[in-house]
């Protein structure tokens, strides 16, 4: 069976951005692929962590990927400091790919922003753990968001050079998947900002761990324009807020957005909003709920990272073992 590989930082506030781009993937895909999903707490180290609220945040990622449906029976679970292979086959990638790649990226430039000479070197090479995250397990499809596509690539580029370099076929060139009508869920307060766990404003975004009063009061608040919606998507040009609804309606429905237009074109947002927000609580309300039971529950979820971690080093120790003996290293 194809392997999928997928993280997501345990950096705190997941919303729902991390939840239509990548986690209800991660779900579905379940059926037809082996699933490894990780909590990639080395990740989120590239950026000042809190150590007790890293601790917290990696068991709450956990639990908010078995809350949303992930089966810890059918998936491995598990949290990428455990395993060592992630750091030993990144170290190993900082000495395939080149400085000039990783110039290239743009979620650096984003993240370092004017602060660039401040930025952790960890923030710089974040693309060389995160193809070693992939690449440790040989898997071949990663599903994401849409700004992790740049980082894709170059994983793509890093197993290419490994390969020619070694004059060996070893590692797969992987396939990003994308999908979903919301592969991109913008800023509740700015189109033309990704929804994003480190934005200064709680309005910004809704959180998996919102309740009901909070999702509406966010949603209420959006920005929007004072047009009514168009009925079809291409009426949505240059209009990134209410394309932005529309999407995650449609998302939340399981529709498209032509769909979600032949019903709501020619109605302002005053009806528009309330009825995303009746049904965002209902999709996520339940998600809140598990994971507030879990959260109370924290021997399981440390018992599910436990036990994934063992099985994720089952699959990725013989995998660097393979590696050490290709690159000349010792073995282990
Ligand atoms: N706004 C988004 N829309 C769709 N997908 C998104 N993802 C993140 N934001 C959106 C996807 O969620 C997965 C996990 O991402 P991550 O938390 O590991 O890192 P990130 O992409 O850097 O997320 P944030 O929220 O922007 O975090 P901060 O603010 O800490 O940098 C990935 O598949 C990502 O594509």
């Amino acid at each position: 069976m194809k392997r999928i590989f997928s993280g997501v930082q345990p950096s705190g506030n997941l919303h729902l951005g991390n939840y239509l781009g990548a986690i209800r993937n991660f779900v579905r895909l379940q059926d037809g692929y082996e699933c490894v999903y990780c909590v990639v707490d080395l990740h989120a180290i590239t950026v000042w962590q809190d150590p007790a609220e890293l601790a917290r945040n990696t068991r709450e990622c956990a639990a908010t990927f078995l809350a949303a449906g992930i089966d810890p029976e059918r998936s491995v679970i598990f949290n990428q400091s455990r395993v060592a292979a992630h750091a030993r086959l990144a170290w190993i990638f900082n000495c395939v790919a080149r400085l000039g790649w990783l110039n290239r990226m743009t979620q650096f430039k984003e993240k370092a922003g004017k602060q660039r000479e401040n930025a952790s070197v960890g923030l710089y090479v974040y693309p060389s753990l995160m193809a070693a995250d992939i690449l440790a397990y040989k898997a071949t499809h990663v599903p994401v968001g849409e700004d992790q596509k740049q980082h894709l690539e170059l994983t793509r580029d890093i197993a290419q050079k490994f390969n020619h370099d070694f004059g060996i076929e070893f590692f797969p060139l992987i396939e990003p998947l994308i999908f979903g009508e919301a592969t991109r869920v913008m800023s509740l307060r700015d189109g033309a900002a990704k929804m994003s766990k480190s934005d200064g404003s709680e309005a910004s975004r809704i959180n998996l761990t919102d309740d009901a009063d909070s999702i509406a009061h966010k949603i209420r608040r959006a920005r929007t324009d004072p047009e009514p919606l168009p009925h079809s998507p291409d009426g949505l040009a240059g209009r990134a807020e209410a394309a932005n609804l529309v999407g995650i309606f449609a998302a939340l429905a399981d529709r498209t957005a032509e769909d979600v237009l032949a019903e709501f074109g020619g109605r302002g947002f005053a009806d528009f909003k309330p009825a995303l927000s009746e049904l965002a609580v209902a999709v996520l309300s339940p998600i809140a709920a598990e994971l507030r039971r879990l959260m109370a529950d924290p021997g399981y979820v440390d018992s599910v990272l436990a036990a994934g971690a063992e099985r994720a080093a089952a699959i990725a120790d013989p995998v660097l073992d393979e590696v050490h003996e290709i690159v000349g290293l010792a073995a282990r």
